[in-house]
């Protein structure tokens, strides 16, 4: 069997974790390579760009970027739609959970009182017009319905973050009055692949 590794940082969350998701929802075997952030200072020039998640697989160049990770684990393991078009309305998905994702991190090297302004400002303006524009995409439970995808895998991912209350100023429960993304958000937290990768 070829062998499967997938890289990240020792936590359950982030970007890793989405791919951690997708692997075993889609029934693939890997190995879980969880880095000591002790550690990452001699491992970060062997990753294709300085970073993690990344895949492995024997015989190809490893691969980074966790969307473009979760794009081949759902198109070859029923994670995506088989509509080429349809699959790309996926990844636009994937792509608007990284904006915010991004537009979130950035505030984690500014001092309180910037932090406390931008994260204010953020959860405004940006991830208000955020949670409806997804809101909108999505066909309930699941963006595509009753299937579940790659992007739901995301969204979940970046729900379960906001609702563990690390983020000052951001409310816990800032996507709680959105019913379609709680839908969804509560339909991947009880889907039993889910249940049992986190058991
Ligand atoms: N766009 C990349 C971002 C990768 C990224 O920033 N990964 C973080 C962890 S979530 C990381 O490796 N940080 C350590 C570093 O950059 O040195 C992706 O989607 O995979």
């Amino acid at each position: 069997m070829t062998s499967v590794t997938l890289s990240y940082f020792d936590f359950s969350g982030g970007r890793g974790e989405e791919c951690r998701l997708a692997l075993h929802l889609g029934g693939v075997e890997f190995n879980d390579d969880r880095i000591d952030f002790n550690d990452w200072p001699g491992k970060k020039p062997m990753m294709p760009y300085g970073a993690v998640p990344v895949l492995k697989i024997e015989g190809k160049p490893d691969l980074a970027q966790s969307n473009a990770i979760l794009g081949l684990i759902g198109s070859q393991h029923d994670l995506l739609p088989d509509d080429a078009y349809d699959a790309a309305l996926h990844v636009a998905i994937l792509n608007y959970v990284e904006e915010l994702t991004m537009r979130i991190g950035e505030t984690f090297q500014m001092d309180e009182e910037e932090k406390k302004e931008a994260r204010t400002k953020l959860i405004e303006g940006f991830m208000k017009e955020w949670v409806s524009n997804i809101d909108d995409k999505i066909e309930g439970p699941y963006v595509a319905g009753n299937k579940i995808s790659v992007a739901d895998i995301k969204l979940f991912v970046l729900v379960s973050w906001v609702k563990q209350d690390n983020l000052d100023y951001i409310p816990s429960n800032f996507f709680d009055a959105n019913s379609k993304l709680m839908s969804l958000y509560k339909a991947v937290e009880t889907h039993p692949k889910v249940v049992d990768w986190y058991k």
